[in-house]
């Protein structure tokens, strides 16, 4: 093996070449095998985008990070816009330049050479399937949220429809929830139960044993992200106008919430406007960037689009832009309807807020939209994660399969099953909580290594959407500016990050130290950049989505980066089992036939 060839570049007109060839259903390599349908037009992008972007993190995840940071949180919006916007920019630079399917994955091949698109194809697997995981199960619970709350007489249905709790949430959340309301029960603290304890506990209890195992799964999980692989299955045409329809129904949503709320907003609800301090806001983090994940999942569809170098990055920079206003309404307007108290452990912060401010009618229409507006978020993951594999597949990569193309529906169906039940079967069981994190650090990864994809490609030169900029002072000032306020104003930063002492019961000194590696790490790599943006003059945005993104990394904490570490560690095991060999690039170095 050779240490070059894990570098090798895949030239971007070689790029577009292979986008023309293909696997036939049975995965042989085909000049005339089934492209896919070219149906895509800017508006459709955009209402794609959105479709990825408005869903579980803004019906759900964002009464966490409110409930922690206070009205402030909507600064976190702001803030995560930006950095979000900067890899918007890079990802519309290379979906300019290179416009077929596989999104960061293709533009690292062709930037960074064949490893890091490696890396980077198993790492948007994370934010594609892993992050489908979190969607499915957030769905789940608005889902039997709004079954328990339906009335309709005519049928008969007075009372709600009840799926038992052990068939509607995960083992842990489950086991953990019984453990706590146990515990406070023993110390006589009863009344600190709540709600979601109580569900959890339920779950426990009443969960069937097979042997001494309980069976906790979440079945309406399982069963919508079937149903979406199913749509997705059959076709880019129907998926669109689904797609298009719950986009439409999903903003007029937010819009009313946005209008309507406007009318209950008290303004003494927004002091104090940070309660719990800048660390307060910064936990917020995860479930804020999860919110905004999505705009990049159009680059998959290249492919399809009538016209992908001008659509994809209007599509992307619209629907960010879109969002991003909404985004930040949501969060003033939710925090002035109630105190930010309101929302601890609430799963669906919107509906709760107007709940509590007596407009139940609203609060049933937000019920019923979380369902749908979720759903499309499942729909365009479902439908870019087995395009990323096609790309991977046609690379070789990947086995030939990936990429074969129905002959009928004209979609990757293989990449598509395999996609389904990757997504399906660990939603049944996993937590909420650690897979919106896991999802977050990885597509962080993604828009770090995008953004320095953009650097390698543009250069001095610069491109379309990221105009040549020198960094070569204002980074260097910036890093000054922004140290002299630390040091001067907030010392306790400082401290914080030299001190060794505990943060948790029990602790010693390097497991308190293991919390500032993440900080320690971006200290280092930002001064190494801001020595090179000096001596290299360095193009401006693409530095800046680095240092964004990478500093969000950084507040996602030592656990979050372990985990990711390993699921990197087990994609390179994959890649030099597999990958390298039967690379497209290495045959072509072989002489030896290539798709054979
Ligand atoms: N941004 C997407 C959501 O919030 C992933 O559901």
């Amino acid at each position: 093996m050779s240490f070059s060839n894990l570098f090798r570049r895949k030239p971007v007109d070689l790029i577009q070449k292979d986008a023309q060839l293909g696997f036939g259903d049975h995965g042989e390599l085909e000049r005339d095998h089934p492209h896919l349908r070219k149906t895509l037009g800017v508006v459709d992008l955009t209402a794609f985008g959105i479709a990825a972007i408005i869903g579980a993190g803004i019906f759900s995840t964002i009464g966490s990070a409110a409930f922690n940071g206070g009205p402030a949180v909507a600064f976190l919006f702001v803030f995560t816009a930006i950095a979000c916007a900067f890899s918007a920019l890079c990802y519309a630079e290379f979906a300019s330049r290179i416009p077929v399917a596989g999104s960061a994955y293709t533009y690292a091949y062709a930037s960074f050479g064949e490893l890091m698109a490696w890396i980077i194809g198993w790492d948007l697997l994370i934010e594609y399937a892993i992050g489908n995981i979190a969607v499915a199960i957030s769905w789940s619970d608005y889902f039997t949220g709004l079954l328990a709350g339906l009335r309709f007489e005519p049928l008969g249905i007075t009372g709600g429809i009840h799926i038992p709790e052990y068939l509607s949430m995960d083992y842990r959340s489950a086991s953990k929830g019984f453990a706590a309301l146990g515990e406070l029960t023993a110390s006589g603290k009863a009344a600190e139960v709540t709600e979601s304890m109580r569900t959890a506990a339920a779950a426990w209890e009443g969960a069937p044993r097979l042997g001494g195992l309980r069976i906790i799964c979440d079945l309406p999980a399982l069963a919508i992200t079937f149903l979406i692989t199913a749509l997705v299955y059959v076709g880019i045409r129907e998926s669109k106008r689904a797609s298009n329809i719950m986009v439409a129904m999903k903003v007029g949503v937010v819009l009313l919430v946005i209008g309507v709320g406007a009318f209950y907003v008290n303004p003494a609800n927004w002091s104090p406007f940070a309660p719990n301090g800048l660390g307060g806001v910064l936990r917020g983090v995860s479930a804020v960037f999860f919110a905004y994940i999505g705009f990049d999942a159009i680059t998959t569809t290249a492919e399809e689009c009538k016209n992908p170098r001008r659509d994809l990055p209007l599509g992307m920079i619209f629907s960010l832009i879109i969002c991003t206003v909404l985004y930040i309404a949501i969060a003033l307007v939710l925090t002035g309807i109630v105190s930010y108290k309101e929302f601890e452990g609430v799963g669906d912060p919107l509906a709760h807020a107007f709940s509590k401010a007596g407009v139940e009618w609203m609060a049933g229409i937000v019920a019923v939209s979380a369902v749908v507006a979720i759903a499309t978020v499942l729909l365009v993951f479902q439908l870019g994660q087995p395009r990323i594999w096609m790309a991977m597949s046609r690379d070789g990569l990947l086995p030939k399969i990936f990429s074969a193309i129905h002959p009928r529906y004209k979609t990757p169906w293989f990449a598509t099953i395999v996609t389904g039940l990757v997504v399906a079967i660990p939603s049944l069981f996993m937590n909420l909580t650690e897979v919106t994190d896991l999802t977050s650090i990885g597509t962080l990864f993604a828009f770090v290594l995008v953004s320095g994809g953009v650097l390698i490609m543009t250069g001095r030169e610069g491109g379309r959407y990221v105009p040549y900029v020198s960094s070569r002072y204002i980074i260097p000032v910036a890093f000054v500016l922004v140290w002299g306020f630390i040091l001067l104003y907030r010392p306790e930063v400082w401290n914080y990050l030299t001190s060794l002492a505990p943060e948790n019961e029990g602790e010693g000194a390097l497991a308190a130290f293991s919390h500032k590696i993440p900080y320690w790490v971006f200290v280092i790599l930002s001064t190494a950049l801001t020595v090179l943006c000096f001596w290299k003059r360095l193009s401006l945005i693409p530095v800046l989505g680095l240092l964004s993104c990478g500093y969000l990394m950084t507040e996602l904490g030592i656990t979050n980066w372990i985990r990711f570490g390993l699921w990197l560690a087990a994609g390179l095991v994959i890649y030099f089992l597999y990958g390298y060999r039967h690379s497209n690039l290495h045959k072509r170095e072989e002489g030896e036939p290539v798709g054979g």
